[in-house]
């Protein structure tokens, strides 16, 4: 068991990443049984889950004349347009039902604030907005990080982008991870990730 100052991040393993969801990424179901077994060796286990309005300022469908992967200008900077996912409530918004969920000591929800998405578990894309588990994470004692899940290229790499900055130790096992890699995303990512001192394992 590892000890009680690391947790295990499971950035949104949810239907929509995975194949038949809005915003499928390849092989996104492929990641399931390696994350559940890791849980095992986690004393502290946290799961975020992509959670947006239907009228989320993210979602292509809710600009006039856009398409999904468009780039637009939104108040805090460039946003990607994604197809509508992940919508509050909605089956795509449910964990992949091979995930084991009941092993989760907090379910983290990012993105539901209309104006603004949020890739990182721990801030929104305005990069100010805090979404509390940073707090979380510190009142336990947790000072270590493992990430997996979806997508590599944008919440796990924001989240651990993000985690770096805050002092954390932060390691991604990219074998439990799969990418979106829309224009070289996943190779600038890992490049991101290494730079701010993210162990890629
Ligand atoms: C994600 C795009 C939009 C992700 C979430 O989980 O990587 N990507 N919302
Ligand atoms: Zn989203």
């Amino acid at each position: 068991m590892r000890p009680d100052t690391e947790a295990l991040i499971v950035i949104d393993v949810q239907n929509d990443f995975c194949p038949g969801g809005a915003l499928a990424v390849d092989g996104g179901d492929e990641i399931v049984n390696e994350i559940n077994a890791m849980m095992g060796s986690f004393q502290a286990v946290v799961l975020t889950q992509d959670w947006h309005p239907e009228n989320h300022a993210s979602f292509a469908a809710n600009h006039a004349g856009r398409q999904p992967f468009d780039v637009i200008e939104l108040a805090y900077g460039p946003q990607v347009l994604w197809p509508s996912h992940c919508v509050q409530g909605s089956a795509g918004a449910d964990f992949h039902a091979g995930l084991d969920s009941d092993r989760a000591d907090m379910i983290i929800r990012k993105g539901f604030r209309r104006q603004i998405d949020s890739y990182s578990a721990f801030f929104e894309n305005d990069r100010k907005t805090a979404t509390g588990l940073d707090g979380y994470l510190r009142s336990r004692g947790i000072d270590t990080l493992t990430l997996v899940g979806l997508a590599t290229d944008f919440c796990v790499n924001y989240s651990a982008l993000d985690a770096a900055k805050l002092g954390y130790s932060v390691r991604v096992i990219e074998s439990a991870c799969r990418a979106i890699d829309m224009d070289g995303s996943l190779f600038a990512a890992r490049a991101a990730m290494k730079e701010a001192g993210v162990a890629l394992d």
